[in-house]
């Protein structure tokens, strides 16, 4: 499915939390103008397949009248009780023909006897009657998460439980089998799902990633983010992640969604690398997707049709051959036609091919895609890439890559991103396969450059800054490694005047010890004009950054819209 939207909603809209205790009141639900088909129409636009919904989370409260809680909506004044977020979201995505699943937390803060054997009891009928009023559902997403402490009931304690014996998959997933055969498990706790958590949320998968994993046996961090090459059951990696910092809703980060530049390196790091891509998007307290994030996921969506419009393949010549055997054609004309029943093999005992790619024309482009024939199973471990500049064959490597030269697994789909080049010819090698390579389909691309500024879209390169607050007034941005930074950008709070820094002083370390004072003044016309300020000084080699208010325009927390280090010589 590529890509299909999560959308985390519960009381923890109301109350600005990212995991509620259990003793939320129901009485909070009360949105104003909930519209289940908005979220299904953006998630549509947004390139989504279906959409996962938080039926219930942590808390605990049911966003659905199940008849074995009162924690839910039917104890909510939204719709005097009488409401279902379940179905209206079911309904909605049929009508928008996309499909439907659901996330029902296991850990459940609210319930008496969760850590108690009666527990599973509820948990199931919970889940039976998701299986079986909502039509078809075509993922459950059981999250592992558990903190101990919560509500229970009213004990207000720390529960543990073994999460390889307490919740007893097998019988549960027997239960899943019986009442929806197509349905998907999720499952990151002790058995084994259908589906692989990527161990991280932040929006990518190793670059190296196989679809397998072993049936039994414990899963590593590094066989969750890369798979198992050996492994023998076919559990593909699914990315989740969120568009904005967290998965529910906070008016803090509505200036914090992220930027296309960030999501597109999501996708290229997601279903570029043979995973799929669960993207979050939060519903605010009105009821409905926040502008923003709607604006995003759609610019999203055309960026990639926009870099996947016009594949330079399509008017080139292929020569094919295996590296030992000389020259070989094998249904070489369909490999790029992208019909899902045609592939290129070579001979069983060949595990090794080359094919290369003639352009009528020189031409420029800076992505390539591969796809493997799936059914036939994942074979290819290594490959290699070259562009034909200058009379040699000059090799090309995965520019987003955190390793190596990122040459390795294909599987569903692999997107190669590099600098452009200019060339008439490229050729395509498989070094390295499990068995002979069966390759559906191979595209190349030229993608328009990503900027550091799209006017008026609030757009940034991706990065991997990370910020907080060492005093009211201090705000410190630490980078994973040095870099050579040339300069500071300050976007003032867009919908408030409090906490806008009119007079700044920044500096810059390697350790923590020695700081340098890049800069100090002011912000000129900042209150009334709040738009991007750029501090400019002469290039320096730094990890950390302080970035101090020396003066605030009102209020006592220094405040800011967003923010951007210039780096780069
Ligand atoms: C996590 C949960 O604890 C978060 O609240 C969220 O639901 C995310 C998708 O999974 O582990």
């Amino acid at each position: 499915m590529e890509m299909y939207a999560f959308i985390h909603y519960s009381l923890n809209t109301y109350t600005d939390q990212e995991w509620g205790f259990g003793n939320e009141s129901p009485d909070l639900f009360n949105p104003t103008d909930l519209d289940c088909r908005q979220w299904a129409r953006v998630c549509k636009q947004a390139g989504m397949r279906g959409i996962i919904f938080t039926a219930k989370h942590h808390c605990g409260f049911c966003m659905w009248p199940s008849a074995y809680t009162d924690y839910s909506v039917k104890a909510s004044p939204w719709k005097n009780g009488e409401g279902d977020v379940v179905r209206e979201l079911a309904d909605a995505c049929r009508e928008e023909g996309l499909e439907f699943g659901v996330y029902l937390s296991p850990w459940d803060r609210n319930h008496p006897d969760y850590g108690k054997p009666s527990y599973i009891d509820y948990f199931r009928n919970q889940l039976r009657e998701l299986l079986s009023n909502y039509g078809e559902i075509f993922e459950v997403w059981f999250d592992g998460a558990n903190g101990g402490d919560g509500w229970y009931g009213g004990s207000n304690e720390t529960r543990r439980i073994d999460v390889k014996t307490y919740y007893q998959w097998p019988e549960t997933y027997r239960m899943i089998r019986e009442l929806q055969p197509k349905c998907l498990i999720w499952n990151d706790g002790g058995d084994r799902g259908d589906l692989r958590w990527v161990g991280t949320e932040a929006g990518n998968i190793g670059e190296t990633n196989w679809s397998l994993l072993n049936h039994d046996g414990d899963v590593s961090w590094g066989m969750l983010h890369y798979g198992l090459e050996s492994g023998d059951s076919w559990v593909p990696g699914e990315t989740n992640t969120s568009i904005r910092p967290g998965w529910f809703y906070h008016s803090t980060e509505n200036e914090h969604v992220k930027s296309l530049s960030k999501l597109m390196d999501t996708y290229y790091k997601s279903v570029g690398r043979n995973s799929t891509l669960l993207l979050n998007f939060p519903i605010g307290p009105d009821g409905r997707i926040h502008p923003n994030d709607s604006l995003r996921g759609i610019a999203f969506s055309k960026m990639i049709q926009t870099v996947f419009e016009t594949d330079l393949m399509k008017a080139a010549k292929l020569r094919v051959s295996n590296v030992r055997g000389g020259k070989r054609r094998y249904g070489a004309k369909n490999v790029c036609d992208g019909n899902p029943d045609t592939y290129w093999a070579t001979d069983d005992d060949v595990t090794e091919a080359s094919l290369t790619i003639d352009f009528k024309h020189m031409v420029r482009f800076n992505r390539f895609l591969a796809e493997e024939y799936i059914p036939l199973g994942q074979r290819v471990r290594r490959f290699s890439l070259e562009a034909y500049v200058n009379g040699e064959w000059q090799p090309l490597k995965d520019e987003l890559a955190a390793e190596g030269d990122g040459l390795t697994t294909i599987g569903h789909r692999r997107i190669i991103c590099f600098p452009t080049v200019c060339t008439n010819r490229l050729r395509f090698t498989i070094l390295e396969s499990k068995a002979c390579p069966l390759i559906s389909r191979i595209g190349v691309f030229n993608a328009p450059e990503l900027t550091k500024d799209i006017p008026n879209s609030g757009e940034k390169m991706s990065s991997n800054l990370h910020l907080f607050f060492s005093s009211p007034r201090q705000m410190i941005i630490d980078y994973d490694k040095e870099q050579t930074i040339t300069a500071f950008r300050y976007l003032p709070p867009q919908n408030t005047k409090e906490g806008t820094i009119t007079h700044y002083s920044l500096y810059a370390s390697s350790d923590w010890r020695e700081w340098k004072k890049l800069a100090s003044g002011e912000f000129s016309n900042v209150v009334n004009n709040p738009i991007w300020q750029t501090i400019n000084f002469d290039p320096v080699n730094a990890r950390i950054l302080r970035f101090e208010a020396d003066r605030l325009y009102e209020g006592e927390h220094m405040g800011f819209g967003d923010i951007e280090v210039v780096v780069g010589k």
